[in-house]
């Protein structure tokens, strides 16, 4: 039987996610499928059935009439959903534990970073200064995610584990052993006003653009030890307002914020951000996932489908993650 083919349509910004990189992976999973990489390679659109995509050009699989899945090679549809003309057909995003436990290690690692005063304490070490400062308890800090999805739950646990305080707020009400859940417009006050570490893992959808800005920041808790609150954003850089970021940290609303994702990506090099001593700048590699765990995930999938089985992950599209 001819088996239909997967199409690549990636934009790689390094090495391991270039186009190439992408079709050797696959072409590892698919004994006997084809595999081209568009717009490059030549095949015969109606043939292919599945893509496999990040960042596609708008309109490019608009001219594939025979697409029967979109496999977006990463967790975030924001980019992928805006194009007007993608085929109506069920979109998979990536949702595997290698992805996850990637996250989770970042968020504990940031949190960690403010809790504990490390950019404190290495720049003391610069200066060969032997100057401990007070540390407190985790026990004592308020951590709030935003977002109880695949991401924010889990990291919500391993900070629960950790001995931090930790709540939640998501779209739908939740109930997570450990983790005082919010939920929807009218919890988001009551969740803001409780947390000290603000954590969000949100998607990127026309609800939550900005909703990282100074009315938000303003409804944080300044009452923990940490002072003035800390913010922890790698969800996407659309959901912050960097203009807000940046004059909250100088006139003391937020006391310190790390950034994985940004307005601009890369981030251009005239932001204040880069320098700034308060703020710890990633370049959006929070969850740098395994492309062959991917490639694998992708392989399961359509293994399921043309067994006659549901897919997993897939977007729903009315809610636009
Ligand atoms: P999920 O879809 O599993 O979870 C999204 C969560 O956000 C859900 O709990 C959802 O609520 C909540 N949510 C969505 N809209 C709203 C809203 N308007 N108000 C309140 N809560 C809302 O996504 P993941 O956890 O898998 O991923 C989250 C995001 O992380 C991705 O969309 C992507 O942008 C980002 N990401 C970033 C990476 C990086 O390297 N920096 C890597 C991977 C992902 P509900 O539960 O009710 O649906
Ligand atoms: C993703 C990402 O969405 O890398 O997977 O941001």
């Amino acid at each position: 039987m001819n088996k239909g083919a997967l199409a690549l349509l990636v934009r790689g910004t390094t090495e391991n996610w270039s186009p190439e990189r992408w079709k050797g992976r696959f072409l590892q999973v698919f004994a006997d499928r084809r595999v081209a990489l568009l717009p490059d390679e030549l095949i015969d659109p109606a043939t292919v059935h599945y893509a496999a995509v990040w960042k596609p050009a708008e309109g490019a699989l608009a001219a594939l009439p025979n697409l029967r899945v979109i496999f977006n090679l990463g967790a975030g549809v924001d980019a992928l959903v805006a194009d007007a003309t993608l085929p109506k057909v069920p979109i998979v995003r990536v949702a595997i534990d290698d992805l996850t436990g990637r996250m989770t290690e970042y968020v504990v690692l940031q949190v960690l970073l403010h809790h504990r005063q490390q950019l404190y304490l290495l720049d003391r070490q610069r200066a060969k200064a032997w100057q401990p400062k007070f540390q407190w308890a985790a026990s004592a800090i308020r951590i709030g995610v935003m977002g109880l999805g695949v991401l924010g739950q889990d990291a919500a646990l391993a900070l629960n584990r950790l001995g931090f305080q930790v709540a939640g707020w998501s779209g739908s009400p939740k109930d997570i052993p450990g983790v005082e859940c919010y939920s929807g417009e009218d919890g988001l006050a009551p969740f803001l006003k409780r947390t000290n570490i603000l954590v969000c893992l949100l998607p990127l959808t026309p609800q939550t653009r900005h909703i990282l800005n100074r009315t938000t920041f303003s409804q944080l808790d300044r009452t923990s030890p940490l002072g003035a609150p800390v913010l922890i954003n790698a969800g996407r850089g659309d959901l912050q307002l960097e203009a807000d970021i940046l004059a909250c940290l100088d006139d003391g609303t937020l006391g310190g914020a790390s950034l994985d994702v940004f307005e601009t990506e890369p981030l251009p090099q005239a932001s204040a951000l880069w320098h700034h001593p308060r703020v710890v700048v990633t370049p959006h590699n929070a969850a740098d996932t395994d492309p062959v765990a991917i490639s694998i995930f992708v392989a399961r999938q359509i293994a399921r489908l043309e067994a006659g089985e549901a897919l997993e992950n897939v977007v729903d599209m009315g809610r636009g993650y």
